[in-house]
Formats: C-alpha cells, sequence, structure tokens
C-alpha cells in the first residue's frame, strides 16, 4: 500500500516539475524576448512602437499552457506575450516587430499585427479591444462546426470598459459559446489609473451580470493562473459556457516603449510590483517545495538566451519586402 502510493506521489512531482519548468521556460522566453525587444527598438533599428509585456508573463503562460494548438487566441495591443505563449516561434515574432519579410505576417503588420492561424494565434491587436469580439466569434465558429475546440480573448481593465466587452460577454454567455475571457487588470490604461474611471473596479464580479461565472487570479502566480484557466477552458470545451477571469497583475514599464511610466505612477509603487515577479515566484515556491533546483532553472535560461539571441540576428538581418510588392494582399484578385 505504502509503496504503491510512494510510486504515485513520485509520479505526481514528475508531473508537476514536468508543468513548473514548461511555465518557467515560457515565461523566461516571453521575458527576455521582450528585454531584446525593447533593446533593439531604443536603438533605433525597430520601426514604429511597442508595448512591453515584462511582469504580466504569467497571464499568458499560465492560460496557453491549458489550451490544445487548435484553440484559439485573440490578443491586445500588448501582444508579444500572447503570441509566443501560443506557440508563434520567437524569430517569426521578432522579425515582424521589425517589419521585415521572414515575419509572422510578412513583415506587413509589425508588433500589433502579429498573426498565425497555424498555431490558432488571431492576432494582435492595434484597437482596444476587439480581441474579445473575435475570440467570441471564434468560439461561435467552433460551436457550429462541432469541434471542441476553445477561444481565449485577452484585454485589459481599460479594454472592459469598452462596449466590446459587453458585447461579447453577452453574446457568449447567451449562446453558451465556448470562450473564456482573460482580463489582465494592470490598474492603469495607459497612464489613466482604472480607479478613475471606473465604480467597480472588481471585473470578475461583472461576470454575475451576465449569468456566467467570474473569478480573480493574483495574475503573478503562474500555477493559480493555471489551475484556474484549466478549469475555465474545461468547462468550455465540454459545452458548459464562457467564463469571466480577472488576473490582477502590472506591467514593469510605461505603457508602451518610449514612455518613461514614472509621472503618473510612484516609484514605490513599481518597485513593489517588482519584488512581484511572477518569474522569481515560481523559481523560489518551486526549490522551496523541491520540485526543481537553481540547476533546472538556469539550464532554461541559458537555453532561451540562445534561442533569443538567434531570433534576433535572425530578423536583423532580414530584408524589408520588395517596393513592388506593396499593393500585394491589398486587393482581392480572383486568379489567387
Ligand atoms: C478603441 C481604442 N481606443 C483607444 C485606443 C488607444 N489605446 C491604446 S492602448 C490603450 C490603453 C489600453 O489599456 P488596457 O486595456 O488596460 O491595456 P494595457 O495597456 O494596460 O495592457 C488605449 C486607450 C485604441 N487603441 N483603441
Ligand atoms: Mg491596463
Amino acid at each position: 500500500m505504502k509503496r504503491s502510493s510512494t510510486a504515485k506521489n513520485g509520479s505526481k512531482l514528475k508531473q508537476d516539475k514536468k508543468i513548473v519548468l514548461a511555465l518557467y521556460r515560457k515565461m523566461v522566453l516571453i521575458r527576455e524576448f521582450e528585454m531584446k525587444a525593447k533593446e533593439i527598438f531604443h536603438s533605433g533599428k525597430m520601426p514604429g512602437f511597442i508595448h512591453i509585456y515584462v511582469g504580466e508573463e504569467a497571464v499568458a503562460a499560465g492560460v496557453c499552457a491549458q489550451l490544445h494548438q487548435d484553440d484559439y487566441v485573440a490578443s491586445t495591443h500588448r501582444g508579444h506575450g500572447h503570441a509566443l505563449a501560443k506557440g508563434v516561434a520567437p524569430r517569426d515574432a521578432m522579425a515582424e516587430l521589425m517589419g521585415v519579410v521572414t515575419g509572422c505576417s510578412g513583415g506587413r503588420g509589425g508588433t500589433m499585427h502579429l498573426y498565425d492561424p497555424e498555431v490558432g494565434f488571431l492576432g494582435s491587436n492595434g484597437v482596444v479591444p476587439p480581441g474579445i469580439l473575435i475570440a467570441a466569434g471564434a468560439g461561435l465558429s467552433a460551436q457550429l462546426r462541432g469541434t471542441s475546440q476553445v477561444a481565449v480573448a485577452f484585454f485589459g481593465d481599460g479594454g472592459s470598459n469598452n462596449g466590446a466587452f459587453h458585447e461579447g460577454l453577452n453574446l457568449a454567455a447567451a449562446w453558451d459559446l465556448p470562450v473564456v475571457f482573460v482580463c489582465e487588470n494592470n490598474f492603469y490604461a495607459t497612464e489613466m489609473p482604472f480607479s478613475e474611471t471606473t465604480k467597480n473596479t472588481n471585473v470578475a464580479s461583472r461576470a454575475k451580470a451576465y449569468g456566467i461565472p467570474g473569478i480573480q487570479v493574483d495574475g503573478n502566480d503562474v500555477m493559480a493562473v493555471y489551475e484556474k484557466a484549466g478549469e475555465a477552458i474545461q468547462r468550455a470545451r465540454e459545452g458548459g459556457g464562457p467564463t469571466l477571469i480577472e488576473c490582477v497583475t502590472y506591467r514593469w514599464f510605461g505603457h508602451h516603449a518610449g514612455d518613461p511610466g514614472v509621472s503618473y505612477r510612484t516609484k514605490e509603487e513599481v518597485a513593489e510590483w517588482k519584488e512581484r515577479d511572477p518569474i522569481g515566484k515560481l523559481r523560489n515556491d518551486s526549490i522551496a517545495a523541491r520540485l526543481a533546483t537553481e540547476t533546472d532553472f538556469q539550464r532554461i535560461d541559458e537555453e532561451i538566451k540562445d534561442v533569443i539571441e538567434e531570433s534576433a540576428d535572425f530578423a536583423l538581418a532580414s530584408p524589408l519586402e520588395a517596393d513592388s510588392t506593396a499593393l500585394d494582399h491589398v486587393f482581392y484578385s480572383p486568379a489567387e
């Protein structure tokens, strides 16, 4: 008896370790990707501007680890983390940020038009927050086709005050669509505190108005996000309808890479949230629980460093599309 329960425990621990390391790898991939993108942006080589996801990695990593490749994700303007977590290749994403021909959208979209249908990534978005409606549509499509696919919409606290929030949640609830709505509440929409534009700042509590479950999760605790997202995704997959998950988190840097992010936030507030680093938390918790070792994490850090260097080299060495193709994909051509 004792021996079999020990064996069972052992396999559970092995499974837990596998999950911990997979989540860690994804979070570090997102963190390093963003830091490299920021560096290239500030060097002046990257066109446009980018919104950095550092500090919020646990949300994308925890949710997407529960999804299948053919499930859908509709994302935001702060979408690099969602893209990487859903399986967009880092080099394809970095190249897209650079606007070069090897990017996942052929370099024609950039940071806010990352797109890769092969892995169910339905796009980052310049508009706030159409991902809610795109995911509702993808969920309706899955339901009509009779598949067990699930769609996830990511959006911010600011996005939750846009009309699309009501339309998307109401429709998904009315038709029991397989959609999970994930609000990344980082307390600010650009420089505007959520509390100054919103009477009820508990986004999860709004689910009640739509007759669906709503839960609030510590968005810097990747294991908690993973667990709660897993329950909601399974429910959606089994025909139980949508869920609203509010992940409370924080962006470390400004709204976009050119915003120092200090005029509307105190240094103390930023420092306090940096202390609650989602990557550090997983690392410390797992070591304390003897689920993984410092060496396990160091190995991943090294591995990701190489992946990111390679992605940046690839993106920086890739050419722009030829001028003569500027009108390609713009007008419908029956010959295509
Ligand atoms: C419909 C629309 N309104 C306004 C904007 C300008 N805008 C871009 S990002 C943003 C703030 C979004 O805040 P939030 O949804 O909380 O996401 P976060 O940036 O905090 O991740 C705004 C107002 C926009 N892109 N689209
Ligand atoms: Mg916000």
